[in-house]
């Protein structure tokens, strides 16, 4: 049995639902308004008008209790509404893993888009349900619903890895995501 400065997580089974996009048991769950995305959309009066308003929800990221810590492997779902502020597609906030490490997402429902940077190159994966988009260590990255339905994934990742989002406010994502006239996603220079 191997030592470890923080015990590890006994063995336990989780109850994935697809449909009804739960994990059971459930850790904590987290609610991102527009109010929580300050700096993100690149037409901010645009972001502040809405986020001043009606302050949607754009997306919420359900847990199982697996800790994120060191040598865990949590897991998430993440459900991201359908909507565009100044016509750009709703999305994640966006980060990069501070302790560079791969991550991968299993897209559920809806249509999507993940988006990758790794502060030169630009990643574009259409999701779909049965998709799995892999993310290798040292590229941001943020999730797009490109449909007219909530767009669900699950996310399986390394517990030591961190988040930082300033990297995005620093860097941003290298695109932009908007659709065209025939419902196309568009993707767009990052400009600011
Ligand atoms: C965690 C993983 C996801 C995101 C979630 C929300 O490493 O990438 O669970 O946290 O999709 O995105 P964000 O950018 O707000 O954390
Ligand atoms: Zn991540």
């Amino acid at each position: 049995m191997p030592e470890y400065l923080t015990p590890p997580v006994s063995p336990f089974a989780i109850a994935f639902d697809a449909e009804r996009l739960t994990l059971s048991p459930e850790g904590p769950t987290l609610t991102r308004r527009m109010s929580d995305l300050e700096g993100l959309f690149l037409d901010q009066s645009a972001w502040a008008e809405s986020a001043a308003g009606d302050n949607p929800v754009v997306y919420t990221v359900t847990s199982s209790p697996v800790p994120e810590i060191n040598r865990e492997l949590p897991q998430s779902i993440t459900t991201i509404f359908p909507g565009a502020t100044a016509g750009e597609l709703w999305m994640t906030k966006g980060h990069q893993h501070p302790d560079h490490q791969g991550e991968i997402y299993l897209a559920l429902k809806g249509r999507g888009g993940l988006l990758m940077f790794d502060g030169e190159r630009v990643e574009w994966l259409d999701m779909t349900p049965g998709t799995i988009g892999y993310i290798p260590p040292g590229w941001a990255h943020r999730s797009v619903n490109t449909g007219d339905e909530p767009y669900a994934f699950l996310a399986v990742y390394p517990g030591g890895a961190g988040h930082d989002y300033g990297w995005v406010l620093t860097h941003g994502m290298g695109s932009r995501a908007y659709l065209d006239a025939s419902g196309s996603v568009d993707l767009r220079p990052y400009a600011g």
